[in-house]
C-alpha cells in the first residue's frame, strides 16, 4: 500500500456567519456584521474539493460541529435563549472548517514508532474556537482508529496550539522521511500570538519526532502585527518546497541555513517585499494556496481569486511560473465566502500523508460522495444569516437538521 498525501477538508456548516471573533484576524474583523450565505460558501468548499479531484488528488472530509454548542453554553450556566450577547456568536461559530487548525500531524516516517500521529489542537487562545477539540477528537479517532497505523493524541494542556497551520514539513517526497519545522509566535504587535513554543516542543516530543530533524522557528512580529495570525497565511511548503514571504520570520537566513543543511534538496522560494508587501500577501492570501505536487509530478498552486484580484500578487505569480522555479502551475479557486472569515483554500484542509486503505472510507471523498453532499447542502443548508437570525430557535434548529441529515448521509450518525 502507498503513503500518499491526502487533503481532508472541512465541510462548512450550516451556521457559518461573521461575528468578527477573531481579533488578529483582519478579514474576520472587517466582515463583523455582514450578511453570512452559508449555503454558497458549503457549495464553494465542496466545489475545491471536486477541482482538486479532478487533478487527481486525494481528498478526504470532516464534518461540520453540533452548532448551537449547547454543551458548551451548559457549561458556561447559560442556554441559547438566555445567552450574553457576549457569548452567543461564539457558540455558534462554524470555525471547525478551518481544518488546518484541527491537529498537527506527523507521517509515519518521521515517526519513532512507524506511525502517523495526530495530536488534536486546543485552540484555547480564541474563545469561540476552544470547544472544537471534543468532536474534533471524536472524528479523528473514528477516522484514524487503527492504532497500527496511527496514534491520535488529545490536545496538549496549557500552552496555545493551532495545529498544522504552523506546521510545515520539508521531504524529498511525501513519503520520504522529513524534517518537520514548527512555526511559533512571540510577540504580535496589538494582536495575540496563538501558537506558542512550548505547545510546539510538546507535539514534537509526543510524536516522537527525531530531534535531530526538527526545527523550531519563530514568526516575524511584523508578519502577527499585519495579520498573519497563523504561519500558514505567510508560508507554506510541500515535499522539497518551502514558499514563504520574504519577513514571514524572525530569522529567515537561520532557518533557510538549517533547512539546507537538513534537506539538501530543498528549493526555497521566497517572494520578496518589495515585490509583494505583506499587506498584500495578507489581504491575498497568496501564502494560504494549496502547494500541491500534480500526478506527473509536477508542483501547483490552488489560489484563492483573491490572489488574482491583486495585482501586485499576479504578477509575480505570472512571472514565477514562466520562469524556471519548482512551482509550474496555477489554479484559481472560489471560496469568497470562507476568506471573508480569514480563511483560505489551505485553511480550509488538513494535510495527511498515510495509506488510504488504513483511513474510515466515511471520511474520504469521491466525486458521486460530493455530488450527494451538495444535494444536501442546497436542500438544507440556510441561504444566508444575518447577525439576528442567531436569536432564532426557528434558525438553530434548521442548522441541527441540515447537519443531521447531513451525518446520515455520510453513515456518522453517531456523531449526531
Ligand atoms: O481562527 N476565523 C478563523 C480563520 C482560520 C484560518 N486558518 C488558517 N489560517 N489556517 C480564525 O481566525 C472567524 C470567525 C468569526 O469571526 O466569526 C475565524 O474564526
Amino acid at each position: 500500500m502507498a503513503l500518499v498525501e491526502i487533503n481532508f477538508d472541512g465541510i462548512i456548516g450550516p451556521s457559518h456567519n461573521y461575528a468578527g471573533l477573531s481579533l488578529g484576524n483582519v478579514a474576520s474583523a472587517t466582515s463583523k456584521g455582514n450578511v453570512s450565505h452559508p449555503r454558497a460558501a458549503a457549495l464553494e468548499g465542496l466545489a475545491k474539493m471536486r477541482h482538486n479531484l479532478r487533478l487527481g488528488l486525494n481528498q478526504g472530509l470532516f464534518v461540520p460541529q453540533r452548532r448551537p454548542d449547547r454543551a458548551w453554553l451548559a457549561a458556561l450556566g447559560t442556554d441559547a435563549e438566555g445567552a450574553p450577547a457576549a457569548l452567543r456568536p461564539a457558540a455558534f461559530s462554524a470555525s471547525s472548517m478551518w481544518a488546518a487548525n484541527a491537529a498537527t500531524i506527523s507521517p509515519a516516517s518521521d515517526c519513532a514508532d512507524g506511525r502517523c500521529h495526530l495530536t488534536v489542537a486546543n485552540l484555547q487562545t480564541m474563545a469561540h474556537r476552544s470547544h472544537e477539540w471534543p468532536e474534533t477528537l471524536a472524528q479523528l479517532r473514528l477516522a484514524f482508529a487503527d492504532r497500527t497505523h496511527f496514534a491520535v493524541h488529545p490536545p496538549v494542556p496549557g500552552f496555545g496550539d493551532e495545529g498544522a497551520a504552523n506546521h510545515m514539513r520539508l521531504a524529498p517526497r511525501h513519503d520520504a522521511p522529513g524534517v518537520e519545522i514548527f512555526v511559533y509566535g512571540r510577540r504580535g504587535g496589538a494582536y495575540p500570538v496563538r501558537q506558542h513554543e512550548e505547545a510546539s516542543r510538546a507535539v514534537a516530543r509526543l510524536h516522537r519526532l527525531d530531534p535531530a530533524r526538527i526545527l523550531f522557528a519563530a514568526q516575524s512580529e511584523e508578519a502577527v502585527a499585519a495579520g498573519a495570525f497563523h504561519n500558514d497565511v505567510v508560508a507554506v511548503a510541500n515535499e522539497n518546497v518551502l514558499f514563504a514571504h520574504e519577513q514571514a520570520f524572525e530569522d529567515a537566513p537561520g532557518l533557510y541555513a538549517e533547512l539546507r543543511r537538513l534537506v539538501p534538496e530543498v528549493e526555497i522560494v521566497e517572494v520578496p517585499a518589495k515585490a509583494v508587501s505583506l499587506d498584500d500577501a495578507i489581504g491575498s492570501y497568496l501564502f494560504n494556496a494549496q502547494l500541491v505536487s500534480l500526478v506527473d509530478g509536477t508542483m501547483a498552486l490552488i489560489l484563492p481569486e483573491e490572489a488574482r484580484e491583486t495585482p501586485s500578487v499576479w504578477r509575480w505569480l505570472e512571472e514565477m511560473v514562466a520562469g524556471n522555479g519548482p512551482i509550474r502551475r496555477l489554479f484559481v479557486v472560489d471560496v469568497r465566502q470562507s476568506m471573508a472569515n480569514g480563511g483560505g483554500p489551505a485553511c480550509l484542509r488538513l494535510r495527511v500523508v498515510a495509506e488510504p486503505e488504513a483511513i474510515d472510507p466515511r471520511f474520504l471523498a469521491d466525486e458521486a460522495k460530493i455530488d450527494r453532499l451538495a444535494g444536501i447542502v442546497e436542500a438544507t443548508w440556510p441561504e444566508r444569516i444575518a447577525p439576528e437570525d442567531l436569536r432564532e430557535p426557528d434558525m438553530w434548529r434548521r442548522m441541527e437538521t441540515a447537519r443531521a441529515t447531513l451525518l446520515e448521509a455520510l453513515d456518522l450518525s453517531e456523531l449526531t
